[in-house]
């Protein structure tokens, strides 16, 4: 087989990256480990920067998303049982859009097929070859083995992925910071507490109430790294989140039974170069975030617009400038996004050794954020996505 782009991972990244190159006449095969039901089986992300809701539109994917999509001009942010609207609209003239990524990577798959777009699951053994500059790669299909020439890989592998690790270690920095907590989040069947979703920031530990639509509600609480989703039992959860978000929220809190229940663990991770010749790695495999910023998936929608337009560029008429500068301007904004959910990790979460000065810090900054607009401001326009 052959192919001008070769594209390693079926997630958000690699559908969304295997559509715009398709819109422009770019031929692209996506090579997926997992099923499609269990690709959509994941619960991930749920909020979209309107710059990644643009990048969607563009792709063609946007009908849906802005139907069924929940507008939100701001958060609140509490703390000692008092909240804080971040009002994104008024301080940044945009708001984000609440939309889950399983649902964005239902739409991608949709598109797909509707384009008939080559995406082979259950794609297992893919090894990369003949890097960094005459690439092809191989796997096996039910059970045969294949081999995929290409002009391009574009590694959309997430971070236990293949691609990264084609990368000679010697030519890799990676950079990494975890966090000594993890989050339990919890799916209900349930009217989300709050119209706005709720950071809350409190001696037990940090909560986020979260919502999917008007009757799917998603729950967060910061947990100890060694705590296993067996030891949480749903009352057990209901009565500690309950405890960590304001009163007013907690007398109103509908709950039910969990339909999904899981520890995600948090970590910082950038792996830099970008590139290796012909590879480009993209999206989780690339970085990590903890969700506290909710940067991953809007992450890899940027990354999959600057990589889109590099490759448009290249086969459209033969210039190499956007794929020479790929790594570091995708690089740029992710150190940025980075630092940006370090912040709110840390202004918000309980850390085990944190000292009386460090929780006078913490207080110190949300009191600063209640009196000024320049404090709100900056949380804004990060939150909302800084510009592509
Ligand atoms: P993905 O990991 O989504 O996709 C990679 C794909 O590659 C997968 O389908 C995988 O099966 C496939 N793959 C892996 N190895 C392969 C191989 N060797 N061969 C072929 N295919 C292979 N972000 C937020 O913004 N907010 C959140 O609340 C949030 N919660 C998260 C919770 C969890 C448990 C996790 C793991 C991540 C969460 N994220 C969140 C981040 C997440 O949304 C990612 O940023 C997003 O999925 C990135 O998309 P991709 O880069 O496509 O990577
Ligand atoms: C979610 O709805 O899953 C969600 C929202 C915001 C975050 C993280 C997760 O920061």
């Amino acid at each position: 087989m052959r192919t001008q782009v070769c594209i390693i991972g079926g997630g958000p990244s690699g559908l969304l990256l295997s559509q715009l190159l398709h819109r422009a006449g770019i031929d692209t095969v996506v090579l997926e480990r997992q099923s499609r039901a269990h690709v959509l089986s994941r619960i991930r992300a749920g909020v979209l920067e309107w710059g990644s809701t643009e990048v969607l539109d563009a792709a063609g994917v946007g009908a849906r998303m802005h139907r069924e999509g929940f507008v939100h001009d701001g958060v609140q942010l509490a703390a000692r049982n008092r909240a804080i609207r971040i009002d994104f609209k008024e301080l940044t003239g945009k708001p984000v859009l609440v939309y889950g990524q399983t649902e964005v990577t239902h739409d991608l798959y949709e598109a797909r097929d509707a384009m008939g777009g080559t995406i082979i699951t259950e794609a297992a053994g893919v090894t990369l070859h003949g890097l960094p500059d005459a690439p092809y790669v191989t796997f096996t299909k039910d059970g045969v083995e294949q081999r995929l020439d290409c002009d391009y890989i574009a590694g959309c592998d997430g971070f236990h992925g293949a691609s990264r690790r084609a990368i000679p270690d010697k030519l890799l920095k990676t950079f990494e910071k975890i966090y000594p907590f993890g989050w339990l989040g919890v799916l209900s069947e349930t009217p989300p507490v709050a119209p706005e979703l709720i950071y809350a920031s409190h001696e037990r530990g940090f909560a986020l109430c979260s919502m999917r639509n008007p009757q799917l509600s998603r729950y967060y609480i910061q947990v100890p790294l060694e705590d296993r989703v067996e030891a949480w039992s749903d009352t057990a959860f209901w009565d500690e989140l309950r405890r960590r978000i304001p009163h007013e929220a907690a007398e109103t809190l509908v709950t039910g039974p969990s339909i999904e229940k899981s520890i995600a663990p948090l970590r910082s991770f950038v792996a830099e170069p970008m590139r290796w010749g012909r590879l480009f790695l993209v999206g989780d495999a690339a970085h990590i975030v903890p969700p506290t910023g909710a940067k991953g998936l809007n992450l890899a929608v940027s990354d999959v617009h600057y990589l889109s337009r590099a490759l448009i560029a290249r086969y459209r008429d033969g210039s190499e400038a956007l794929i020479e500068g790929y790594s570091e301007t995708a690089l740029r904004r992710v150190w940025k996004a980075i630092r940006f959910s370090w912040w709110m990790t840390t202004l918000l979460h309980r850390f085990p050794d944190q000292t009386a000065f460090d929780l006078h810090i913490q207080a110190g900054e949300i009191d600063y954020l209640g009196e000024s607009v320049a404090a709100r401001t900056a949380l804004a326009e990060n939150y909302v996505g800084l510009p592509f």
